[in-house]
């Protein structure tokens, strides 16, 4: 019987993987990727290489996204175990699937894991929550934790660090494989220990903070009361800090909706934008409805992305993108 993991390399991914693992050491294989490459499970799927009796674990990407392949897993009789925010459209009722969906805009991956495990690795879904941004409830989360604002603003520091490793447009654009990163967390329960102890925190917090220093410089294509867009060059530090510019414009201006979009210059989308979404965040929602309106796009309801948007439908983009946030 083998055990596959399968996970979203952002922070909320590995942190889900760790906390799990934390509380049930099993050798398995590792299946993850940047954050944007979401289709994951057809890994596990094609090939037929997971076999009956075996076990797939799923983490924070979406079943709506990967249903094709995980009705042929349950269909041959693999054991399914699912946690999950972002959209996931009718969930089947399967006795091989266990699924942990929520999709609540206050929710993540790793605080479904940390309730499911009782809450015995809760500073790691605390450091999940910040990394995907949502403040509010890793502060809220944190409170049983009764830790000074200093170790709060660490466990956020490296929510950012972890999440910021996650954004590219192919793993050669991160500092670390997510698989890489999971083996160097994979020691510590405490994460305190990994901030002080292991070197990956420090690459990812200079890299970040040398990313942002540039990326700060960036002024608005568009922008007015209630959205803005910004244009970001198709460079490796650019791919790079997308997801933390994304997040750190919403925490800034909370009443206006942020587009993010990178002109994408090779590979199979050449030509086209991608683009990370945002809601306000005094609403935190719409940002999937708006992005699943295009044939790349995904997400959840606070925030969303489209992976490949042909040049050409970019004043589409923004007039939908406008017409859902005006206010
Ligand atoms: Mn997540």
């Amino acid at each position: 019987m083998a055990q596959f993991d399968v996970f979203n390399g952002d922070a909320d991914g590995l942190c889900a993987l760790h906390q799990l693992r934390l509380a049930n050491p099993v050798k398995s294989e590792l299946i993850t990727g940047v954050k944007r490459d979401v289709g994951l499970l057809r890994c596990v799927s094609d090939g037929k290489k997971a076999k009956q009796e075996d076990i797939v674990c799923v983490l924070d990407i979406s079943l709506d996204q990967n249903r094709q392949s995980l009705l042929h897993l349950l269909d041959r009789g693999i054991k399914v175990l699912w946690f999950d925010h972002h959209f996931a459209g009718d969930i089947p009722d399967h006795p091989n699937l266990e699924a942990h969906i929520n999709t609540a805009p206050d929710v993540c991956t790793s605080l479904l894991v940390s309730h499911y495990l009782q809450d015995k690795y809760l500073p790691w879904a605390v450091v999940a929550a910040f990394g995907d941004n949502l403040h509010d409830a890793a502060n809220h989360a944190a409170t049983v934790l009764h830790l000074e604002q200093s170790q709060l603003q660490q466990l956020c520091q490296l929510g950012d660090c972890l999440n910021y490793n996650g954004y590219g447009i192919t793993v050669d654009d991160l500092y670390f494989h997510p698989s890489d990163l999971y083996r160097r967390m994979e020691p510590f329960s405490d994460p305190f220990a990994f901030i002080k102890e292991e070197d990956a925190f420090q690459v990812l917090r200079k890299g970040m903070d040398d990313d942002r220093c540039r990326v700060m410089e960036t002024a608005p294509e568009f922008e007015d009361a209630s959205t803005a867009l910004f244009l970001l060059p198709d460079e490796a530090w650019a791919r790079r800090v997308s997801g933390v510019f994304s997040n750190e414009l919403a925490r800034r201006y909370p009443t206006r909706a942020h587009a993010v979009a990178m002109q994408l210059s090779d590979g199979e989308n050449r030509g086209t934008y991608r683009i990370s979404v945002r809601a306000p965040l005094v609403l935190k929602e719409g940002a999937d409805e708006l992005c699943r309106q295009f044939p790349t796009g995904g997400g959840r309801k606070a925030a969303a992305g489209i992976n490949a948007l042909p040049q050409k439908d970019l004043d589409a983009f923004m007039s939908r993108f406008r017409a859902t946030f005006s206010t």
